[in-house]
Formats: C-alpha cells, sequence, structure tokens
C-alpha cells in the first residue's frame, strides 16, 4: 500500500490539474471520497475538479453536500464537456470498470489515471492506468483513502471525516460486510479526526414512508431457493439505490443468506442488486446477467428484456451454477435435519 501511496503522491505532484471521478448514481463512498481528496488538493493548491454527477440522487449524500456547503466548503464540481482533459490526471474512486464511471468520455480524453477502489475486477475493468489499488477485500473506497490521509499527516476540516465515516457506515452495511479489525481501526482514526456520529447518523436516516415501501415489497419476497430470497418492485419506476436497499434488507432476516432484488428505471432499464453473506459469490452471478461487483454485493443492469425475463434468468442461473447448488443443498440438509430432531 505505501508504494502505491508513493507513487500516487508522485503523480500527482507531476500533474498541474487534478481530475476526481467516481461512478454514475454516485454514494457517500465514491464521491465522499472524492470531496475529501478534492480538498487535500486543494491544501496542496492544485487546481482539481470532480465530475458533476448526472444523476444526484443518493438522499444520504444530498444530505452531505449540503452540510458541508452550509459550512463554507465549494466543492469543485466541473461538467464533463468543460474539462478538456490534455494534461491532466484523472483519479478514479470506488469503481474500476469503463461502463459504470461517471464520464467514460473522459476516460477517453484523460491519457493518465489511476484508480481506488474496493470492488472485483470485471470484464471491462479499465486497463490503462498508471497505477491502482484496488483490493475487494477492503468494505469502503473510504477505507484505503483514509489509509493515505493517515500516511499524509494531514487534518481537514472535521466535516469531512463526518462525511467519509459515513461512506465507511453505508458500504460496510454498519460494520456488517466485508469489515475488518483495520475497518474499526479506520472508524476510529475518522472518529479521532473528528468525524460528529450524530451528524453521520442524520445523513444516514431516511423518511419513514420510504421504509414502509420497502418493507411491503420484502413482504411480497419469494424464496426461489432454501435461504435464497428475491424480491421486485412491481408497481412503480425506481432507482438502483431503492433496488440495492431492498437487497441489504433482506439479508437482515432469518433463513436468508443471500437475495436479489429488481426494479425498472426510468428509461426501461432493469436494476439489479445481489448480496451475500458469504457462503454465495454473488459477483460471479451478476457477471453473467452483465454487471458485477464484490463476492458480497454486486449488481447488473439489463436493457432488454421484462422484469419476468430477468426473474427467470436469476432462477436459472442459481440452479446452474454449482456453488449455489452445494449451498442450497447444505441447506435443505440443514433443515431436513432441524425437522427431524
Ligand atoms: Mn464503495
Amino acid at each position: 500500500m505505501v508504494d502505491f501511496f508513493n507513487e500516487l503522491t508522485e503523480n500527482i505532484q507531476k500533474h498541474n490539474k487534478i481530475i476526481l471521478m467516481t461512478h454514475g448514481t454516485p454514494d457517500l463512498d465514491g464521491l465522499g471520497s472524492a470531496i475529501a481528496f478534492s480538498e487535500f488538493l486543494r491544501l496542496m493548491n492544485k487546481e482539481c475538479y470532480i465530475v458533476a454527477p448526472k444523476n444526484l440522487i443518493n438522499k444520504g449524500l444530498n444530505k452531505a453536500i449540503n452540510f458541508l456547503q452550509m459550512n463554507g466548503v465549494t466543492i469543485p464540481f466541473k461538467h464533463e464537456n468543460s474539462i478538456d482533459g490534455t494534461e491532466d490526471l484523472l483519479i478514479i474512486f470506488d469503481v474500476n470498470q469503463n461502463n459504470f464511471v461517471e464520464s467514460p468520455l473522459l476516460l477517453e480524453r484523460i491519457k493518465d489515471k489511476i484508480i481506488i477502489d474496493h470492488h472485483s475486477k470485471g470484464l471491462n475493468q479499465v486497463s490503462d492506468t498508471i497505477c491502482e489499488y484496488v483490493d475487494d477485500e477492503k468494505s469502503s473506497t473510504v477505507e484505503i483513502l483514509g489509509e493515505y490521509l493517515k500516511y499524509l499527516d494531514i487534518q481537514l476540516d472535521s466535516g469531512f471525516y463526518t462525511v467519509l465515516l459515513a461512506g465507511l457506515c453505508i458500504d460496510s452495511d454498519d460494520f456488517n460486510f466485508k469489515t475488518t479489525a483495520e475497518t474499526f481501526q479506520m472508524a476510529s482514526y475518522l472518529v479521532q479526526k473528528g468525524a460528529d456520529l450524530r451528524k453521520k447518523q442524520e445523513f444516514l436516516k431516511e423518511p419513514i414512508d420510504v421504509v414502509f415501501e420497502r418493507y411491503n415489497y420484502i413482504k411480497n419476497s419469494i424464496l426461489i431457493e432454501e435461504n435464497i430470497c428475491l424480491s421486485v418492485v412491481n408497481d412503480r419506476v425506481c432507482s438502483s439505490i431503492t433496488v440495492a436497499k431492498l437487497a441489504d434488507e433482506m439479508l437482515k432476516f432469518e433463513n436468508v443468506d443471500v437475495s436479489f432484488a429488481l426494479g425498472i428505471g426510468k428509461n426501461g432499464e432493469i436494476f439489479v442488486s445481489a448480496r451475500s453473506l458469504g457462503d454465495v459469490d454473488v459477483s460471479k452471478l451478476m457477471v453473467k446477467l452483465g454487471g458485477g461487483g464484490r463476492p458480497s454485493s454486486a449488481a447488473a443492469r439489463i436493457y432488454d428484456g421484462s422484469v419476468n425475463d430477468v426473474i427467470e434468468s436469476i432462477k436459472t442461473i442459481v440452479k446452474e451454477d454449482e456453488e449455489c447448488v452445494s449451498y442450497c443443498l447444505r441447506m435443505s440438509k440443514n433443515k431436513a435435519r432441524k425437522t427431524t430432531l
């Protein structure tokens, strides 16, 4: 990691203008990391821009941005078309697939690229980087970026640490996923640096009707195999975030170790999110649908076919995947044993 940090620092020193970018429909982990990084670059007197998100719909992230702006922070957003890109350095956070970045256009336009990410590498990985740190064992991009801030031994305004802590909590699902001793150490570091736990909680709070609606979909979910649950947003157009949260939530229930959620987006695309407690690698399953992610958390976006087609595809993939099959067998044996007892 230190080698990467040295290389990152060298490359920042070499470039006058630095562009930061995360994935489309950004979240607190990706954009929060980019925002904290932009502050560090500002302190270094570097010209720096964050590629302006086209789809800023994440409520927690919007609350965090408002909070920073209320505290006098100017977030250096710039539209992709206003970034010419020559001689720039592009640092990409929380994504390594070229079809998921905020601006594929800038991937083409900017030659020097660095990636900091915690997702598994997939088929469409951004390939021509100067250097990268991609570790799918980490809970979040914040966990990696935070190590860099620690290594630099700098102090930012406390608000940035609050935003970073919120990103870490979201991505680790409150220290339930991919959480190691280092994740807790990072949380501890962020709190020491001034992260406000109360404020972080406010970013993550949801309106009660949203929660009720989610539980309604869960109520109508089905078990497609032993301990594998599937839920559909079937009565309205929704966002990828709605689907992701639905999949997250189902894992909280007894007898659910793997979950799938899907729904239709406003452009007719079908969002699929998959989650796993670790027995089944859902990123492999999502790759089969043209998506990707991490073993415990993955997603796909499908542009042709109906919701029912996608449900059938998921059922087929589950039935054909060796890991899934042996897991289901194990689960049904356990259940049989319990019934006998
Ligand atoms: Mn992330």
